[in-house]
């Protein structure tokens, strides 16, 4: 299991010039993501975020927050502009959280046989459906930095944004790869002190506003 950490930014013309620069594009791709949750929304409330992209399951998931970590005000305005996030993939491990989170009882759960990747049986039986659906066309970029990648995204909605990120293992060094991702948004000459918004944050605002205050209002978004 990995964890994501990751800043978004808004990528300017100046950024762009300095990404081609310093970094060594590896690909263009294109993905259609579909994110699943209850009408209730037991999942995204919590912070859950299940989708299927490209055929395959991926869970993303809040970690713990180490004590020690985000000491300095520096280092604490660094940390505040980025996320992390556990990245489950297994299948078996998703639904295993997924019902978890919304505390499913074990007795009517799933079996090996629904657990497989092509039986959908599992998501009616947790009553998930689908609340969003988009395509991203994707430029990735590996940096001169160790492990750094940032991608640019074009989502289908009209939405653009750049994501400097880096994987760690779960447990592993998150200041360091704070460190990274801020001494590349430097070297990109991002200056911005605020959060940018994700392009799910921006399709809940466009096309399902009710979801979209729910998770404003705690504090998910
Ligand atoms: C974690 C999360 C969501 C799931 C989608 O995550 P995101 O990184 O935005 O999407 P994407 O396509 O870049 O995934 P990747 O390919 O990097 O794995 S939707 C909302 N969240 C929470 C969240 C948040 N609260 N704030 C910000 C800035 N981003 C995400």
């Amino acid at each position: 299991m990995s964890v994501e950490v990751e800043r978004k930014f808004i990528c300017n013309a100046d950024a762009l010039k300095m990404l081609e620069e310093i970094g060594a594009c590896v690909g263009e791709r294109q993905f259609k993501d579909q994110y699943f949750d209850t009408l209730k929304f037991d999942l995204t409330l919590k912070d859950t975020w299940l989708r299927k992209r490209k055929g395959c399951w991926e869970l993303k998931c809040p970690t713990t927050v180490a004590v020690t970590e985000e000491s300095s005000v520096e280092k604490s305005k660094a940390a505040a502009l980025c996320t992390r996030y556990k990245e489950i993939t297994d299948l078996l491990e998703i639904q295993l959280r997924v019902s978890e989170v919304m505390r499913v009882d074990g007795e009517d759960g799933l079996t090996e046989s629904n657990a497989q990747q092509e039986d959908e049986s599992w998501l009616s039986k947790m009553n998930l459906v689908c609340f969003a659906e988009f395509t991203t066309v994707r430029r990735s970029f590996t940096l001169e930095e160790e492990g750094v990648q940032v991608d640019l995204d074009q989502a289908d909605f009209g939405y653009h944004v750049g994501e400097i990120e880096v994987l760690i293992p779960e447990g592993g060094d998150v200041q360091s790869a704070l460190e990274k991702i801020e001494r590349t948004a430097r070297k990109l000459g991002l200056t911005g002190d605020r959060k940018v918004e994700g392009k799910m944050s921006v399709y809940l605002k466009r096309y399902h506003p009710e979801h979209y205050a729910k998770l404003l209002s705690v504090h998910v978004l």
